[in-house]
């Protein structure tokens, strides 16, 4: 038998704990391999869920009680891990929502996949066979959607769906890896954070699909503009991958002002001078990036260490020219040298739609992916 502990925090939450409680045990009080505790992490809430949930305590002998401050979402989450792992040590953790929102009857799906050498387990409205309500309107469809995929582009990690859901079960090897770094995250960001954090561990992440309902008691506690914003944060300052973009983009900048300063300043003929900022921009992007956008995997080992990696950062950037040259060179001669109209009066040479489409689609990936593997392999 392994063990396995669900928290629910909650903050007045009196019209939905008790059902909620006895449909979890329901559904996992029979299974074959895994002893099920649920521990309630309630923030003083002034509706009386605590009185409640005390007095449900002598019927569920696996029912447990934290009372904590209100502090949030992520504290409340922390505060019960914390406790359930010291005093319970269960193998995995679930997190759940109090209001119904998640239905007790996909509870063994999450730990069939444990038992298949999943870490973390997501339950994932996006997948077939998950879905968001129906009557959700098209602003909150639309944000939540938009929100997902915003994450999932920003750390490039397209095969994770739900990077927002609140329904999830964890190995307790990686809560007790990450209690110290979600700790400054007390908000819902709480949960993009946690899931970051596991992936940059090495965990084995995998969905299930989850049916998301709207709560029918009980009213929302989410701040939604603080949760767009710090949502939005996050990803921007913890993307190794926008970062890169803005690299490349100062890059372009670097190769532009160097070759008009080599060329006007110090009269260096045009091609040259062109070669030389080039190389300028490269070994700028190269110093950046370590720096800044693969700072998590900076180069160790001295000045050789750099000079081989600075080689091959150049022979990479060598490759994306001859792509550029070849690829620009296909295209010119199968798909015509001609004008794309736009809009009306806005017109493009043709080089230029083929270069940005061989930027977009072949270059940055190209050199996302080299980086990852081959410079800033760990
Ligand atoms: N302990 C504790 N629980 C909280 C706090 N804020 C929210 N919760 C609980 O976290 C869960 C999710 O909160 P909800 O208000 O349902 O937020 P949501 O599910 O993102 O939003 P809705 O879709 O509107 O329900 C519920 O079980 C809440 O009771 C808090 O500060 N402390
Ligand atoms: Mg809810």
């Amino acid at each position: 038998m392994k063990k396995a502990t669900i928290i629910i925090p909650t903050y007045n939450e009196k019209d939905n704990i008790k059902s909620l409680v006895e449909g979890i045990f329901k559904n996992v009080s029979a299974l074959p391999n895994w002893m099920v505790d649920v521990v309630i992490v309630d923030s003083d809430s002034p509706d009386g869920t605590t009185e409640l949930v005390e007095s449900l305590i002598p019927s569920f002998p696996h029912l447990h009680l934290i009372r904590t401050k209100k502090e949030g979402l992520g504290k409340a989450y922390i505060e019960g891990f914390k406790i359930a792992i010291e005093k319970l040590q269960p193998f995995v953790l679930f997190e759940m929502d109090a209001d119904h929102s998640h239905d007790p009857t996909t509870l063994p799906a999450f730990l069939k996949q444990i038992e298949k050498g999943a870490d973390f387990v997501i339950g994932s409205r996006y997948i077939k066979g998950g879905s968001i309500p129906q009557d959700w309107g098209i602003d909150r469809k639309i944000f939540s959607i938009g929100a997902n995929l915003f994450v999932r582009l920003g750390f490039m990690r397209l095969k994770i769906t739900d990077w927002t859901s609140g329904f999830r079960a964890i190995k307790a090897w990686i809560i007790k890896d990450s209690l110290a770094y979600v700790n400054t995250y007390s908000g819902y960001v709480f949960q993009v954070a946690l899931l970051d954090h596991a992936i940059s561990k090495g965990a084995r992440v995998s969905e299930v699909p989850i049916n998301f309902v709207d709560r029918k008691a009980g009213v929302s506690k989410i701040n939604s503009i603080q949760y767009i914003f710090q949502t939005f944060w996050y990803v921007l300052s913890h993307s190794s991958f926008i970062k890169f973009i803005i690299v490349g983009l100062l890059g372009f900048v670097v190769d532009f002002s160097f070759a008009y300063a080599f060329i006007n300043s110090l009269k260096i003929p045009k091609a040259s001078a062109n070669m030389l900022s080039a190389e300028v921009a490269i070994i700028f992007n190269f110093f950046i990036n370590n720096f800044w956008s693969f700072r998590h995997k900076k180069i160790e080992g001295g000045f050789i260490a750099y000079a081989q990696k600075l080689l091959l950062f150049n022979l990479v950037s060598l490759g994306s020219v001859l792509i550029q040259g070849g690829g620009l060179y296909l295209l010119l001669t199968f798909m015509g040298d001609k004008i794309f109209a736009l809009l009306p009066g806005v017109s493009l040479s043709s080089w230029i739609v083929y270069k940005i489409g061989i930027i977009s689609f072949i270059i940055i990936p190209y050199s996302y992916v080299l980086y990852n593997k081959v410079v800033w392999k760990k």
